[in-house]
């Protein structure tokens, strides 16, 4: 397990255990304890409990996305160093240019004919870039690309019989 796969399982679980806490006290909070069984609900005890965790709701998705907005990828296109436009085709991948210097990169892909996925691989063969790409739409992904070397792009979307094989290059140079 290398530092980035144990980061996620640290991270998982931490999401976990604390999704786990939030349901517990969620059922804590909105049913009538064993104290008060065989009487009659505490209907507004109940009331307050659940417009509690409306509030809860409410306050973590704002945290969360005022937390992860600068992160938005697209917010920061502006700032690629440069372009490559991509042809997504049965079944190959064409890029151009197919040589580009290291830095922030915007791939611009397009498909001529189905769906495809584009899946951009490191001369590592680690993932580290990944789209969808739908026919007559453009979509962009950018990525960071600091290690000069042969990069490999697969698709990630059953497209055909020769799937398989569809295969695209880009080399990033120092
Ligand atoms: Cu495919």
């Amino acid at each position: 397990m290398n530092a980035t796969q144990l980061t996620i399982t640290v991270m998982y679980c931490a999401v976990t255990a604390i999704g786990v806490v939030a349901l517990a006290a969620v059922i804590a909070t909105t049913r009538r304890s064993k104290r008060e069984a065989g009487s009659e609900p505490n209907i507004e005890k109940m009331e307050r409990g659940e417009n509690w965790w409306a509030i809860m709701t409410v306050a973590i998705l704002v945290i969360l996305f005022a937390a992860t907005f600068a992160g938005i990828p697209w917010l920061n296109r502006a700032n690629a160093d440069s372009t490559v436009q991509v042809r997504a085709l049965q079944f190959a991948f064409v890029a151009q240019p197919a040589s580009v210097p290291a830095g922030t990169i915007d791939f611009e892909v397009k498909s001529d004919d189905v769906s495809h996925g584009f899946a951009l691989y490191d001369p590592d063969n680690v993932m580290v870039a990944q789209i969808q790409v739908l026919p007559n739409v453009t979509s962009t992904v950018t990525a960071k690309l600091d290690k000069p070397g042969p990069y490999t792009i697969r698709c990630l979307e059953f497209c055909g019989f020769n799937h398989h094989n569809m295969i695209g290059r880009i080399e990033v140079t120092q």
